[in-house]
């Protein structure tokens, strides 16, 4: 594992082929599955405190689809255990010890055939209070990406740029919303980044992408038939942060408590929901165009 710490220090990235087997990787998929179609119930995006589906009438698919799923741990007691599975600490814990609170949550399909379902470069301190501050913080942090699919150059496998880690916070995207037009090259180089350096990480089901908050990645349209199915997970060292869910205690797995605690939006104290959200980020939803 020390081996783990030292190629995201030095890369920005690593993958850890088979973190989990198979038969894992086939239960959590059809959770998965089933977590598609409760999104699916819903007519448009729809939130309840941390619990989020991103719903959206494909404009090019011509049907509704679902790109990401937030915290669904509160629905499905699977998915609730997966998020502090002790074999995620084994990968933790030499970055970020034994008390660890996690962030983010995330499931995130591609559905073949919609518009939507690229990801513009950026860093993932784009998502977080005051990217630029690049404190402490934010080096007390680690995602971790599963492949419940196969990703693939052709279903939009994650891309990334090695070494971009050292760069600070860059504002990659920071213009328009993530999923709308694809990045040029001419955007990473004005950042002073190579676009021929950017690598496609490719995964079997059940391995894990580890990166940085301050990983250049995207990610590009799924051009496949098959769907490209992800799960993110963001932890952060606990005392490096009064946000987040608790995972580890002193190394022992601890499930989510009666309520949600704040992890990214603080509107969410005045505003928890449940509610929709009818007009979206994309250019039809911007142009007021109807779907
Ligand atoms: O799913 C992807 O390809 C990228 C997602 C991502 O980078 C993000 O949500 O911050
Ligand atoms: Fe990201």
């Amino acid at each position: 594992m020390q081996d783990l710490v030292d190629r995201v220090n030095a890369e920005g990235y690593a993958i850890v082929r088979g973190f989990l087997p198979p038969s894992d990787m086939a239960e959590i998929g059809r959770e998965v599955d089933r977590m598609y179609e409760e999104g699916l119930k819903h007519h448009a995006t729809y939130r309840d405190r941390n619990l989020l589906f991103e719903v959206l009438n494909d404009p090019k698919a011509k049907r509704r689809v679902v790109l990401q799923a937030h915290w669904t741990a509160w629905i499905s007691p699977l998915l609730e255990r997966q998020r502090r599975d002790l074999r995620y600490l084994d990968v933790l814990a030499p970055f970020l010890g034994p008390d660890i609170k996690q962030i983010a949550q995330q499931l995130h399909w591609k559905p073949p055939g919609a518009k939507y379902t690229f990801y513009r470069f950026h860093q993932d301190a784009r998502f977080r209070e005051s990217p630029n501050t690049g404190d402490q913080s934010m080096r007390g942090s680690v995602t971790a990406g599963l492949a419940i699919d196969r990703q693939t150059v052709a279903n939009g496998a994650l891309r990334i740029i090695p070494k971009s880690h050292t760069r600070g916070y860059l504002g990659l995207s920071d213009d328009g919303p993530i999923m709308v037009g694809e990045t040029q090259d001419e955007e990473l180089r004005r950042a002073g980044l190579d676009p021929a350096s950017v690598v496609t990480c490719e995964m079997e089901p059940g391995d894990l992408l580890l990166w940085t908050l301050f990983t250049v990645h995207g990610s590009a349209p799924n051009e496949s038939s098959y769907d490209r199915r992800f799960m993110i997970n963001s932890y952060v060292r606990a005392a490096a942060s009064d946000r987040g869910e608790w995972v580890f205690r002193n190394g022992v797995s601890t499930p989510l408590g009666d309520q949600p605690e704040i992890c990214k939006y603080e509107q969410l104290r005045e505003r928890p929901g449940p509610f929709y959200i009818e007009t979206g980020w994309t250019q039809e939803g911007r142009d007021g165009t109807a779907l």
